[in-house]
């Protein structure tokens, strides 16, 4: 896991609550910042997050009225 750069990781999660990821292997000078948590919810819980979550296109309508333009991908 390193700041700044989407990194995956593969669970089964088999016990709801919350749980602190580190890095694994020791990779640099800030190997010691490199931490993060992950939550593990029950199926209703996790339902009820994700309607209350902005979807991609409501997040585009969002920035389109508040005139913020996006960098073009050629
Ligand atoms: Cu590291």
């Amino acid at each position: 896991m390193v700041p700044g750069m989407i990194t995956y990781y593969w669970f089964t999660p088999e016990k709801a609550g919350e749980y602190e990821i580190l890095c694994a292997e020791l990779c640099g000078v800030g190997h010691h910042a490199m931490r993060g948590f992950v939550t593990v919810d029950d199926e209703t819980s996790y339902n009820e997050w994700l309607s209350e979550q902005i979807t991609f296109k409501e997040s585009i309508e969002s920035a389109s009225l508040n005139n913020i333009k996006f960098a073009e991908i050629k």
